[in-house]
């Protein structure tokens, strides 16, 4: 393909061979040179919050539906650094590097205007299958964002389907909202240029109101890629629910609202809101509180300050930065020789530690979350909303911020 260096496409179609031959965890699979990333998956948290003013706006909002809405403002004001700006930064979707099992990441958003500080602690709590937990707290305005995600990927007409496992709860105030996660399609991996589409939808459940973010790419209904249609309504029965819980990586047809079921209900005692335009661009109010535009996603962007987590300031040797240290640096100079030597060493340390825990018995033990198998929370507000599996295991934070960050 195009964008793949003469010397290297022997390489990236028996990539692209292994990849349709193959479900499941894609983070395993050796890819040529030319499509690595520097970056590893623990540190995309991250993309949650590099809005920190919409995050903290969360908190001022009026509680109800005002507040509701304002969750929807920072949630789509996520989507363009989660997904797109690997294309703006490198030029394509890159593979991250693959977390080793306890990785840990912490960072933080300096205060400003009073909005207080917003911390960032991401710990790797499975590395086969790889899942990353994750906490966002502003203390200041008593928010919290909890989640774990994990993926699933399945080949389908040229593109890479990625399923995404795992949810996060936003804690307002005391008050919970469960925001469950889009599955994404992978193109343009022909062509050596991978880039991703937000395909189906997701959900924003509170206590009162519902969100359904429904997506679609390029040739459905407004014809332009990124597109969202995000559905408000109050929490009961009738709140929409997603058309199709389809598996596949195709676009819904048209916009579906409401669920086949409710398709007439036109008006559910006035309240519902809806929002439309391109998550990565603008999007507009279509029906409910306000009128014009609804987000900007070219502003605000915010980044985060890198910390480390030992007592004394410094990074550990299971933080990213640290950890990945050589193996991100061979990667940026085109050093693909001490990439590979170092990103061995790293390996071959992960084997015997697995090793050593088999023969003594013992096992990992992770610094800031513990598993458990059912989310209470999920399960209770999940119901609102019908969500696709009715119940999901999380990763209950027990906190231990690091010194730095305390
Ligand atoms: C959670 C996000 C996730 C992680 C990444 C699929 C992917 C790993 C998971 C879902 C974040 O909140 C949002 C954004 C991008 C997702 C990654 C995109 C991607 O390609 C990788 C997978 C593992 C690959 O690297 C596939 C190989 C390659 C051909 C694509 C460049």
């Amino acid at each position: 393909g195009d964008a793949v260096p003469a010397s290297q496409r022997g390489s990236w179609s028996s990539f692209l061979k292994s990849i349709a031959s193959f479900s499941g965890d894609l983070s395993s699979l050796t890819a040529p040179p030319f499509i690595l990333s520097p970056t590893s998956l623990t540190e995309f948290p991250a993309y949650w919050c590099e809005r920190p003013d919409l995050f903290a706006a969360i908190a001022d909002a009026k509680e109800g539906e005002e507040r509701h809405l304002a969750v929807l403002k920072w949630f789509i004001s996520t989507l363009k650094d989660q997904y797109t700006s690997r294309n703006e930064e490198l030029g394509s979707e890159k593979k991250p590097l693959n977390p080793v099992l306890g990785e840990l990441f912490y960072a933080y958003w300096p205060d400003k205007n009073g909005r207080g500080q917003t911390n960032l602690l991401v710990e790797q709590v499975s590395h086969h299958p790889p899942i990353t937990a994750y906490v966002i707290e502003n203390k200041t305005k008593g928010l919290k964002l909890v989640g774990h995600n994990a993926q699933k990927t399945t080949f389908s007409a040229g593109s890479v389907i990625v399923k995404q496992i795992g949810h996060a709860v936003l804690t307002v105030k005391g008050v919970e909202y469960v925001i469950t996660l889009p599955r994404l399609r992978i193109d343009g991996l022909w062509y050596g240029s991978p880039y991703i589409e937000l395909i189906d939808s997701n959900h924003i459940i509170g206590e009162n109101f519902v969100s359904l973010i429904e997506y679609k790419g390029k040739g459905y209904f407004s014809g332009k890629s990124h597109s969202f249609k995000a559905t408000v309504s109050p929490a009961s029965a009738e709140a929409p629910v997603a058309a199709t819980s389809s598996s596949s990586g195709g676009g819904l047809g048209a916009w579906v609202g409401y669920g086949s079921k409710n398709s007439s209900s036109t008006s559910l005692s006035g309240k519902e809101h809806v929002v439309e335009g391109t998550w990565h661009e603008t999007s507009s109010w279509v029906k409910g509180a306000g009128k014009g535009k609804f987000h900007d996603s070219s502003i605000g962007k915010e980044d985060f300050v890198v910390v480390g987590g030992e007592p004394n300031g410094e990074m550990g040797e299971f933080e990213t930065r640290k950890l990945w240290n050589l193996v991100a640096k061979g990667i940026r100079e085109g050093d693909f020789e001490l990439a590979s030597t170092e990103k061995s060493k790293i390996e071959n340390d992960q084997r015997q530690r697995r090793k050593d825990e088999a023969a003594a018995n013992t096992k990992w033990a992770l610094k800031h979350f513990k598993h458990e198998a059912n989310d209470p929370i999920y399960e209770r507000l999940g119901k609102f909303a019908k969500i696709n599996p009715p119940t999901e295991d999380r990763y209950t934070f027990v906190g231990n911020w690091p010194p730095s960050l305390a």
